[in-house]
């Protein structure tokens, strides 16, 4: 059994551009992608889509800085401010040798809780990740009462986003949000497990130093790839949360074969901790016909994905990533969910 999460506030993040390749070109993280989702969803009757509760703004606060989530909420007035109406977009970072003050003008705030200039902040952007959050944390209590499996569609993406900093398309981390609601809801310990093609380094951040939420990820090598500066095989955790992260990068061209040893190796290393729930964030940017990006498995391969994980044989939280292809996007979410279910029957 599934229930399905995702709020028609997604579409209020409808950015136009982001800086690629030197040029500001139209953004690939579009409403269309949950359309396609849920259309897809739909068509394969996994039951009704129901509209997210509000649990408010506290979940966010404790997992948060609350000085990035109030910089959310006010950068467009701040943006519009100064004249602009335009989406905003970062222009500057801290480099080396300079300071890593919180500035006063919206260009300096926009580059202090960033790390790219792919991700724009329009007029409705806060409203829409406010509804992305509701909708994972939405999910995680379903799980918690006590569904095996709960997907949340989340958009925008999250899983980029650390306490205090944007890019990726994301904001505020939905599958953060989802792992500390099934804390909060007494589960000892929870897996989160990243599939998105991009290494999730806004949720390794946020748990790094913990040992009761591990992070695991499968990814593009990030000396290739986006983000470029985390995701490495060799950040194993911190502190209490020491052992706690596994990275796992594969090279482009990656298919079927090569990943399903690396998802094996994540299914030991899930079983090894022995969470009492888990979350997936579900990008299928892996896809083959992904644009922005070089792994090669097909919509068949996210069944098995899903299968494979089913049989890891804990409640489940799946959070949406990424994924690009809109036409396969619908039918690879729908082949994993569907291979999730056939694992617990
Ligand atoms: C959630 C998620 O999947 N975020 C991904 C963010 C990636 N942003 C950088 C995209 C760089 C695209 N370069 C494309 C070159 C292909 N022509
Ligand atoms: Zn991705």
């Amino acid at each position: 059994m599934i229930r399905l999460f995702a709020n028609p506030d997604h579409a209020l993040q409808n950015a136009r551009a982001e800086l690629a390749e030197g040029l500001l070109k139209p953004v690939v993280e579009r409403p269309e992608r949950m359309v396609r989702i849920l259309t897809a969803l739909e068509a394969a009757r996994f039951g009704p889509i129901e509209t997210p509760a509000d649990h408010g703004l506290d979940p966010i606060l404790a997992l948060c800085d609350p000085g990035y989530i109030d910089f959310l909420q006010r950068a467009w007035a701040l943006w519009t401010a100064e004249g602009r109406g335009n989406d905003a977009l970062p222009l500057n970072w801290v480099g080396r040798g300079m300071r890593r003050v919180r500035p006063r003008h919206i260009d300096g705030l926009l580059g202090y809780y960033s790390f790219d200039a792919g991700t724009p902040i329009t007029a409705t952007t806060w409203q829409a990740v406010y509804r992305s959050a509701q909708t994972a944390l939405s999910a995680a209590r379903a799980v918690s009462e006590g569904s095996r499996f709960a997907f949340a569609g989340c958009r925008p993406p999250g899983h980029h986003a650390s306490g205090d900093t944007f890019g990726g398309y994301c904001f505020v981390n939905n599958a953060g949000l989802a792992a500390q609601a099934l804390r909060d809801a007494g589960a000892d310990r929870v897996a989160i497990v990243d599939v998105d093609y991009h290494h999730g380094n806004g949720t390794q951040t946020l748990f790094y130093d913990r040992g009761d939420v591990s992070f695991v990820s499968l990814h593009a090598d990030p000396a290739w790839e986006y983000p470029y500066f985390l995701g490495y095989a060799d950040e194993t955790g911190a502190g209490a949360g020491d052992g706690t992260t596994l990275n796992l990068p594969l090279p482009f061209g990656t298919r079927w074969d090569r990943y399903a040893e690396a998802l094996d190796r994540a299914g030991r290393a899930v079983a090894a901790f022995a969470p009492d729930g888990l979350v997936i964030s579900l990008g299928t940017d892996p896809h083959e016909d992904d644009p922005i990006s070089r792994f090669a498995l097909t919509t068949e391969d996210f069944g098995r994905m899903g299968r494979v994980i089913g049989a890891w044989d804990r409640p489940t939280c799946v959070v949406m990533e990424g994924g690009y292809d809109l036409a396969s996007l619908g039918a690879n979410v729908a082949a994993f969910l569907g291979g999730l279910l056939d694992a617990a029957r």
